[in-house]
């Protein structure tokens, strides 16, 4: 691949009355936007760990009361990005939420699409559209792009979960905002309850719900359930995985980010391919040794790390007798739509 011209090697009065008609040459820049082989990302491997972050969450909660925060939230920032911009990959944001007993975070929607992964904590619950959704240490619940939620708690221990947004993309696209909104009415009919089986779908009359989102919670014990069923079904199975689906279409949860629950076996390791997009990864229960580009990063229990696209990724179970439980969050939706996506090796 041969040098191009740079630059410093126009006269600086061309460059100058170019700039002036807003233009710019493209062959100084040209290998800086279109790298040889592969992209190189300004997502860097990054760890946050949860009994670190804890309690100067909980310090949150005493410096700023809800009505100076309406979400009380630390960004798990990545700091190949620069902090200040709140990605923890070009196109995910990480955030840990608490919310204290009694605390209301008042209505709102908005454009980016999010998830909450509930860490600690019992009483809480999000009502998002209208459905109340209990929230349980890790159950997923959706607020699709568009959707009006508000969080309250009812219990008796600060809750905290950690929100999962496309808020870097739909701000690059710049189509991010939000609309205030009145207190929900909260409706009777649950999604969960409805699509509690797998493969059995309402069927009011005889045509399907045509609801985009049909399902908003995902508890815990069900992905829990469906692991465990499924690693037992297959016991030569490496990647006991399962996706977070639209029960009506099979298709992805949300439009941008994909959403996983993984099981490791005791002592398992397991490779991941490098695959285009960036990748989170958050243990529910047990704990994981993840090696990503060179880095190790030791998970425990509520720790959460990214991992940049095109990168070969390996996790460990580091217990010898319990299956470890791991939350991913991925770009993949948002890669496949765009025709990006690939898989390497
Ligand atoms: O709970 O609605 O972490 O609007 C960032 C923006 C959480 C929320 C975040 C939000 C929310």
């Amino acid at each position: 691949m041969h040098e191009l011209g740079r630059l410093e090697d126009l006269p600086p009065d061309y460059v100058d009355e170019l700039r002036k008609l807003n233009l710019v040459p493209l062959w100084p820049s040209l290998r800086a936007v279109l790298p040889p082989g592969k992209p190189r990302p300004n997502t860097k491997p990054t760890f946050w760990s949860y009994q670190a972050l804890r309690p100067l969450l909980m310090r949150a909660g005493e410096l700023t009361p809800m009505q100076k925060a309406e979400r009380r939230v630390l960004v798990l920032a990545n700091p190949g990005h620069g902090l200040d911009n709140m990605k923890a990959s070009a196109a995910m944001y990480l955030g840990m939420q608490l919310l204290l007993p009694g605390e209301w975070a008042p209505s709102h929607r908005h454009t980016p699409n999010a998830v909450r992964m509930i860490v600690e904590g019992e009483g809480a619950y999000t009502t998002v559209d209208g459905e109340k959704c209990p929230m349980s240490r890790g159950d997923l619940i959706l607020t699709p792009s568009g959707l009006w939620h508000e969080h309250g708690h009812d219990g008796t221990e600060p809750v905290v979960w950690l929100d999962v947004l496309d808020l870097p993309l739909v701000y690059y696209m710049e189509t991010s905002y939000a609309i205030e909104g009145k207190r929900q009415d909260v409706k009777p009919e649950r999604g969960d309850v409805a699509y509690a089986r797998g493969g059995i779908v309402p069927t009011p009359v005889f045509t399907r719900a045509d609801k985009p989102y049909p399902m908003l919670r995902y508890p815990w014990v069900e992905a829990r359930a469906a692991l465990l069923a499924l690693g037992t079904d297959r016991p030569g199975q490496d990647c006991v995985q399962v996706s977070y689906v639209n029960p009506e279409t099979g298709g992805y949860a949300e439009n941008i980010l994909g959403f996983y629950a993984l099981m490791l076996r005791p002592g398992q390791t397991l490779r991941l391919p490098a695959r285009s997009p960036a990748s989170v990864f958050h243990v529910i229960e047990g704990g994981a040794a993840a090696e990503i580009d060179g880095q190790h990063f030791n998970l425990a229990e509520a720790d959460t790390c990214c991992a940049p696209g095109y990168t070969p990724v390996t996790l460990r179970n580091t217990s010898a007798d319990q299956p470890s439980f791991v939350f991913i969050a991925d770009e993949t939706p948002l890669h496949k739509k765009l025709g990006v996506f690939e898989t390497r090796e």
